[in-house]
């Protein structure tokens, strides 16, 4: 292409631009050579004037925005401390059992990288009706996955080896990858353990190869700190990347652009949108619309007839690949406390019945917090400050989590036993920690760690008669 045409095209291109609203997604595209849509998706190369509006003005940059999502999480992060392992069908799920601990112990000097494979517990050994959390990509061969039950996976594969949840350790790891995109790309959210999007749009790297190249920095740089994969996708908006980091698991990059919504998206079933679920999947077979493409013939005005004005009018953006939500950076809460300082010191001992009351009081002030706001914890905390304005404070991990302000109560009870109480205080708090989402998979499991002080009757009525 001469350099007068080309000029003409990115002039064309430019004045597109210009029309629309600067993250609106584009339905007509100009008719534009395939080169020219190619550099659509370029960072404009040095002499090069598109880019630059009549106005002398720098176009936005296009919106790019990824899904990261790590492979086979759970069972990832086991095979880091098995890596005898690797390469063999695993599957993550139940509590640990007597064989888990049995197996843990070593002879002097060996680590857990040496236990033979043979030593591990099989599928086909396991009683009790436990859900499998992941299974490792083997596993997945023999049709094992999320959410399946153990006795069930069991007829599918017996051979496979079964290990506990162990969630503190996949916690560890969900910060670890978590801290290393934020250092890359500040504008992150939190989407659970394993999963997180990405605004690549003003990030170094992140429009060349329409993503890829901080994709892939991102990817290594996880990789080479963890040893874990992850899969991304990176495309126009949050709907499309989510089912972008999808096509190439696992260890992949999917990039898709605008123009790839018939060929890419509208292909797929409407299961892999982000929303769909299996009601409205049922709904959707029945009026025979199998697809994403599907539901986009569909017009806007019969969809809202047959789903209602808000889904109808939502499935029909969604089909169209339409969707502006931004990603959100505030981070999931890791705590949550109340504390409160007192109109004059309090002794524990000579204002035992007031302080009492007090601390009673926060506790059910942060049982309140967790639940409004949908969080459960596990790790109790307490704080205390002393009139020479020393703070002191502890905390004691419980093997279930928690959101109920009797139990957070007794937890915080045992942690001031183990403070010194004979100076006046001037304040007191109460702090609940290790949080997670109420309905994640985490809280909803049965405890598998270990407490580290359990609560015994006798401890528990000691504590009442504390403050
Ligand atoms: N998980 C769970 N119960 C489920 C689904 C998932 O406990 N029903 C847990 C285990 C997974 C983690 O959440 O490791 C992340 O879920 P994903 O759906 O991302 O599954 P994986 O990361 O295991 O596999 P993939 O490679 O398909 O992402
Ligand atoms: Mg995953």
């Amino acid at each position: 292409m001469s350099a007068k045409a080309r000029a003409a095209c990115y002039r064309r291109l430019d004045a597109v631009r210009h029309r629309r609203r600067k993250w609106e997604y584009v339905r007509s595209h100009p008719p534009v050579s395939p080169a020219v849509r190619g550099a659509r998706y370029r960072l404009p190369q040095p002499g090069e004037n598109r880019g630059v509006t009549a106005s002398n003005q720098p176009a936005p940059p296009l919106r790019r925005i990824a899904h990261l999502d790590m492979d086979a999480f759970y069972a990832s992060v086991e095979l880091l401390r098995y890596p005898q392992l690797k390469g063999l069908p695993v599957v993550i799920g139940g509590g640990r059992r007597k064989v888990d601990e049995a197996i843990r112990d070593l002879p002097e000097g060996s680590t857990l990288a040496d236990i033979p494979v043979d030593a591990f517990p099989r599928l086909k050994d396991y009683v009790g009706r436990g859900v499998i959390t992941t299974a490792t990509y083997p596993a997945r061969q023999f049709g094992i996955g999320s959410a399946m039950g153990l006795m069930k996976a069991a007829k599918l594969c017996p051979q496979a080896l079964i290990l506990p949840v162990d969630f503190d350790e996949y916690r560890k790891y969900s910060r670890q990858f978590k801290q290393i995109i934020l250092d890359i790309a500040p504008v992150m959210q939190d989407r659970g353990v394993d999963e997180v999007y990405i605004d690549f749009t003003d990030v170094p790297g992140g429009q060349r190869e329409g993503g890829r190249v901080l994709a892939r920095l991102i990817q290594k740089t996880i990789f080479d700190a963890t040893g874990l994969t992850c899969s991304i996708g990176v495309a126009p908006n949050k709907l499309i990347a989510k089912m972008a980091s999808e096509f190439d698991k696992p260890n992949g990059i999917s990039i898709v652009h605008e123009g790839d919504l018939q060929t890419r998206i509208w292909p797929l079933p409407v299961r892999k949108v982000n929303g769909i679920g299996p009601k409205a999947d049922e709904k959707l077979q029945r009026f025979g619309l199998r697809t994403v493409g599907d539901i986009a013939a569909k017009e806007r005005d019969w969809l809202i007839a047959n789903f209602g004005k808000a889904t109808g009018a939502w499935m029909h953006e969604v089909s169209w690949g339409r969707d502006d939500r931004p990603v959100e950076t505030e981070s999931e809460p890791v705590s949550m406390s109340r504390e409160t300082t007192f109109e004059r010191n309090l002794h524990a001992v000579r204002d035992r019945a007031e302080l009492g009351a007090i601390f009673t009081h926060l506790c059910e002030k942060v049982a309140e917090d967790l639940q409004r706001k949908g969080y459960v914890g596990k790790t109790i905390g307490i704080k205390l400050r002393y009139d020479d304005f020393k703070i002191a404070t502890r905390d004691q991990t419980i093997d279930r989590f928690t959101a109920d302000g009797k139990a957070i109560r007794q937890t915080a009870g045992q942690c001031l036993k183990r403070v010194p109480l004979e100076r006046p205080l001037r304040l007191i708090g109460v702090r609940v920690g290790a949080l997670v989402r109420v309905d994640s998979p985490e809280a909803t499991s049965p405890a598998t760690s270990p407490t580290r002080a359990r609560t015994t009757p006798d401890a528990a009525a000691a504590t009442a008669s504390l403050f």
